[in-house]
């Protein structure tokens, strides 16, 4: 790891590594039975097998509406390859709305960092969250109460609150130009407008995307989502070139917006 940073993990990025279905470490992953925990509905783990790299930063990911931990369980491979441990959790209920997978989210970090099994490996003090739909408006809640995450990624955001002036976290939002369960004209992009114009903070809408792309494996939700996670919970400026100048529409991306560069 560089001298200047002991939070990068990994080699130095390329737009090839960051595109990549895995990263350079080899992963385990441990299921938590939902009778083992409360706060939540437990979920699974995923994380770098190797320990000789240090702790690493952690994310915690909350599925949608009706959903369980199977339709956002792509990202734990794909991020943890890259240097994260990373939780796929099931909420209490499917049925669990916003503000709850918020608290959930939390409760997983708390879980994941003071009693699971890979506690040694995670760094507490460097986590984030995500997630689809009703998970994505979770995130939202779950930084809006603890200001101290270090990132936040709602994919295809839904939540009735659509005004997120309180965060503090910097948070990706993205958005679908074909969602018709959380239209982007009245979730991601009334959120994005929302978030402090200090904060950093960006808005990627997905083109040619419905409300369920994030449930299946993506490259543009994944490089963008790794380079934000590795450039605010690693503070791994190498990833900084792929976020600033911004993105430009391409046949993957409808709009991309954001403030550069970022400045945390
Ligand atoms: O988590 C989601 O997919 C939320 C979208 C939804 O169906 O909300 C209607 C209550
Ligand atoms: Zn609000």
């Amino acid at each position: 790891q560089a001298a200047d940073n002991p939070y990068e993990r990994g080699p130095a990025p390329t737009q090839s590594s960051i595109e990549a279905s895995r990263g350079s470490f080899a992963t385990s992953q441990t299921s938590v039975s939902s009778l083992s925990v409360s706060g939540f509905g437990g979920g699974t783990i995923y994380y770098p097998t190797s320990t000789t790299a240090g702790t690493f930063g952690a994310v915690a990911v909350s599925p949608g509406f009706t959903a369980t931990q199977s339709s956002i369980a792509w990202l734990g491979p794909r991020l943890a390859s890259q240097g994260f441990v990373v939780f796929t959790i099931d909420t209490n209920t499917t049925s669990d709305q916003p503000a709850s997978r918020g608290r959930q989210l939390l409760a997983a970090l708390d879980y994941l960092t003071t009693r699971s099994s890979v506690r040694g490996r995670v760094d507490a003090s460097r986590l984030g969250v995500m997630g689809h739909s009703m998970g994505g408006g979770g995130s939202l809640e779950a930084a809006k109460s603890r200001t101290s995450l270090k990132a936040a990624i709602p994919l295809t955001g839904w939540n009735t609150d659509k005004t997120w002036p309180e965060l503090r976290t910097p948070t990706l939002i993205v958005g679908a130009d074909g969602d018709s369960v959380a239209p982007v004209s009245s979730h991601s992009e009334p959120f994005y407008r929302s978030l402090p114009g200090s904060l950093d903070k960006a808005y990627l809408e997905l083109r040619n995307a419905s409300h369920f792309t994030p449930n299946t494996s993506n490259t543009t939700i994944a490089k963008y989502s790794l380079s934000w996670l590795k450039r605010f919970i690693d503070n791994d400026t190498r990833y900084e070139q792929f976020l600033c100048p911004l993105p430009q529409p391409s046949l993957t991306i409808a709009e991309y917006r954001g403030n550069c560069p970022h400045t945390s």
